[in-house]
């Protein structure tokens, strides 16, 4: 059995994602999912031009070696671009090799662990009122767990808060809009809002919430311990973590749950925050992190230190990363949650799927391969649109962190 053509494609229907179709002579074809957001064509071009000539003509069943292929014999390893293309050819290979055994993928990974995927969905408001409707509303719509932001006062614009509430779109199209950050006012402001949020609805629900990296290890520390009396199920992204060793601070002063790992490419990124059980959840995705094929083993050194994992799931990760990563929960034995902002009606008429949410859960039935598939004459009426994620500066001026 051969490879026969893989084809990128490009596609915008609201905002930008890449895929790979990989055909092969056997009558069947895979997907993956190549999307890197602000950075998609180079992903295409990495694919294009040094991926995919080197495929065609191979065996499409020998993931492992394909993905040793493009790992060890790079000689560059790593990196958000190279582990994207890797990410989206494992993905098309594993989506192939169901096809062929007439097998939903989490069962050729070790078969169900589980039902459903708990998701958690996001309550976001302009101010802490708007907030809680939209947390309210989530509880209504059968969510067990929310993802609260809000807008903070002095401040024009928070990321992750929408303009209407439980909806916001991670880029602009456009050149990156600025945004301004102030460390003190979100500090002050955010041990507030779950206090309200918990007096309203409780302890039932799980409450989760994302600092984007805004924050220094002893601020990072500071608001954990703040937010203990509403005990969330986790903080995320509290500093950036290029420096591991800064996650050691925070975890000696809270217990607050810490979760990590969106932006990173590989279990290399991730090795001592996990081996120092210095985060509880491990964030990395199939689509970038090296695809199914290296997750696993990222997952399953996470397994061994009780880490756990949650997706990242925002709607820049296009269904067919969704399909792979529900097919991947519902085999993975260190499941713990996974992120949730459902895609518009036309996304989800290009890209056909078969998961769902049933009452806060991702279900699939069972259907050969990832049970995602792509319509091309309608992600052909959508060419890709400039757009970007917006950038941070302090009151100053100065460039801050994601
Ligand atoms: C999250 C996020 C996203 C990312 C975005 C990057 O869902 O937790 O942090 O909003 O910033 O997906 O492309
Ligand atoms: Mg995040």
């Amino acid at each position: 059995m051969k490879i026969e053509q893989i084809k990128t494609i490009v596609t915008c229907p609201g905002r930008n994602f890449v895929t790979v179709k990989v055909v092969t002579d056997a009558g069947v074809y895979g997907l993956g999912d190549a999307t890197l957001n602000g950075r998609e064509l180079a992903v295409r071009t990495y694919l294009d031009e040094h991926v995919i000539p080197c495929l065609t003509g191979r065996d499409p069943r020998r993931i492992e070696d394909i993905w040793q292929y493009l790992y060890r014999g790079a000689y560059w390893r790593r990196g958000p671009v190279t582990m994207t293309a890797i990410a989206a050819i494992d993905m098309a290979l594993w989506d192939i090799l169901g096809k062929l055994a007439g097998m939903p993928v989490y069962q050729l990974l070790g078969g169900r662990s589980r039902h459903g995927l708990m998701v958690y969905g996001h309550a976001t408001g302009r101010d802490h009122a708007e907030a809680i409707d939209a947390v309210h509303s989530h509880i209504a719509q059968g969510y067990k767990a929310i993802r609260v932001q809000s807008g903070v006062p002095g401040l024009s614009k928070v990321y992750g808060v929408g303009t209407q509430p439980g909806h916001y779109e991670p880029a602009q199209k456009g050149l990156p809009p600025e945004e301004s950050w102030d460390t003190a006012l979100y500090l002050r402001h955010t041990p507030e809002l779950f206090r309200k949020v918990r007096e309203a609805v409780g302890f039932g629900p799980h409450l989760l919430h994302d600092a984007h990296h805004r924050l220094t290890p002893i601020e990072a520390a500071s608001l954990g311990k703040a937010l203990e009396p509403f005990s969330l199920f986790w903080l995320e992204d509290a500093t950036p973590a290029e420096n591991q060793e800064a996650f050691r601070l925070i975890r000696q002063h809270t217990t607050t749950p810490l979760a990590a790992g969106e932006i990173f490419n590989s279990l290399w990124d991730c090795k001592d925050l996990i081996s120092h059980q210095l985060i509880d959840y491990i964030r990395t995705t199939i689509v970038h992190a090296g695809g199914i094929t290296h997750v696993r083993r990222i997952a399953d050194f996470a397994a061994i230190h009780q880490v756990r994992t949650g997706f990242h799931g925002a709607t820049d990760l296009s269904p067919v990363c969704m399909a792979a990563a529900v097919n991947f929960g519902l085999w993975t034995p260190n499941f713990g949650i996974q992120e949730l902002m459902p895609h518009g009606s036309l996304v989800d008429a290009v890209f056909p799927h078969n998961y769902r949410l049933e009452d806060g859960y991702l279900v699939m039935d069972d259907v050969p391969g990832l049970g995602v598939d792509i319509d091309e004459r309608l992600a052909a009426r959508y060419p890709y649109e400039r757009a970007y994620l917006p950038v941070a500066r302090l009151r100053d001026g100065a460039m801050w962190n994601w």
